[in-house]
């Protein structure tokens, strides 16, 4: 008899074991279905529900040991996939970078700031340091005027107040014009560059294109500059790089046409921007302008709109970049400028120049020459940036 009663008892453990086990094996991680034959085992002495229990509780934690180690191998995967690459761009600091223009103002600060007091020679020494870190004589004249008022109004003594006061003048002059560079309603848009030879157009298009790619826009780099072979074969490079479509034209041949051609090739492909490159040089200033001008409407000829014709200066050449902004200004509508090579220039007051005078916003600056290290502009570091 009790032999029996053993034999009945070790079947039915088997068979619950045996069922807790299925269960959890297929199962749902959060399933609580898994205990309810358990809550069902009327007549089973207490020993062998209590070992049923335990068993299904041991299976239960691992299982949920195991699902715990899958999460966090997926959250790993995720983790790396979302990661930036190691090579992630670091923007480059004003501060870092206009070592040259902090150095052409530091000598004068220091001086006006050991002085003390506020008189005609802290005056003298603010005219000087502002013509030689090239802000120009009209923009000097009018922030000396704009402080002269201002420590009459504000009861200021000291030069320290007054330096103050001119990183507040500056900033706010050089506040407020909108920096970014438009799209047109209907793509293909189209930035075009101008500017002479040398101050970094296809550079600067280059970087935008790394930067407007990653942004996830469909670029078509135009080679505008068919002077020489060289121009296009560069511009190629930039092109390859960044993963942008690329039209060029036979060296010598009309820029218009290729850049006519690369806004047919983005309107077909479905692209969002045209960054076209044009020629710094021509034989005479008269032709190259009206060649601009010749670009500026074939690129509208077609699907595409100009939204930004962006003049690139090179901050190294001060106040000779004022006078060329001022014929390209007379040959097509700029929207904006690029001033590069900040980061070799003893001259970033030309940045206060060309804001004043031509009423164009510096829309970006350049501060290397690696694809990183186009910037926008910032006045508030800027300014910071030369006074620190
Ligand atoms: N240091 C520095 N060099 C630059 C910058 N932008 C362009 N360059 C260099 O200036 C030179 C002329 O540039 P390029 O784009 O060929 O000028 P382009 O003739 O106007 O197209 C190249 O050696 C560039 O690397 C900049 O922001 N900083
Ligand atoms: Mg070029």
């Amino acid at each position: 008899m009790s032999i029996l009663v053993v034999f009945v008892l070790v079947a039915v453990l088997g068979v619950l074991i045996g069922t807790a086990f299925a269960l959890v094996r297929t199962r749902s991680r959060h399933d609580a279905t898994l205990l309810e034959p358990l809550t069902d085992m009327r007549g089973v002495p207490t020993e062998v529900k209590e070992d049923v229990a335990r068993h299904v509780a041991q299976l239960e934690g691992e299982a949920e040991e195991e699902a715990a180690e899958v999460d966090v191998e997926l959250a790993a995967a995720v983790d790396e996939a979302m990661a930036p690459p190691a090579e992630a761009p670091v923007r480059p600091k004003f501060r870092d970078r206009l070592g040259k223009a902090r150095s052409t103002l530091s000598g004068y600060l220091i001086s006006i700031g050991a002085r003390g007091r506020i008189d005609a020679e802290t005056w003298d020494e603010l005219e000087e340091a502002l013509i030689r870190a090239d802000v120009g004589m009209e923009p000097t004249i009018e922030l000396l005027d704009a402080l002269r008022a201002r420590v009459k109004a504000e009861g200021l003594t000291e030069s320290s107040e007054l330096l103050d006061a001119l990183k507040d003048e500056l900033k706010s002059r050089l506040a407020g014009y909108d920096r970014t560079l438009h799209l047109a309603d209907v793509a293909p848009s189209v930035w075009l560059f101008v500017g002479v030879n040398g101050v970094g157009k296809t550079t600067t298009i280059g970087k935008l294109g790394k930067r407007e790619t990653a942004e996830g826009r469909s670029v078509v780099m135009a080679a505008g500059d068919t002077f020489r072979a060289a121009a296009a074969e560069q511009l190629g490079m930039w092109a390859e790089r960044c993963g942008a479509d690329f039209v060029r034209g036979a060296e010598g041949g009309d820029p218009s046409s290729v850049i006519f051609d690369a806004v047919e090739r983005a309107a077909a492909r479905g692209s969002d921007l045209v960054l076209a490159d044009t020629a710094g040089r021509l034989h005479t200033k008269v032709n190259l302008m009206e060649e601009l001008r010749k670009v500026r409407r074939v690129a509208e000829k077609g699907a595409g709109s100009v939204s930004e014709v962006l003049l690139v200066l090179d901050a190294t050449t001060g106040q000779n970049g004022l006078v060329q902004a001022k014929q390209f200004t007379e040959a097509v509508e700029l929207t904006g400028v690029v001033l590069t090579k900040l980061d070799g220039s003893a001259k970033g007051g030309i940045v206060v120049a060309i804001q004043s005078q031509l009423g164009i916003p510096v829309k970006l600056v350049g501060l290397g020459e690696t694809a990183d290290d186009l910037v926008v502009f910032d006045p508030d570091e800027f300014v910071d940036a030369l006074f620190s």
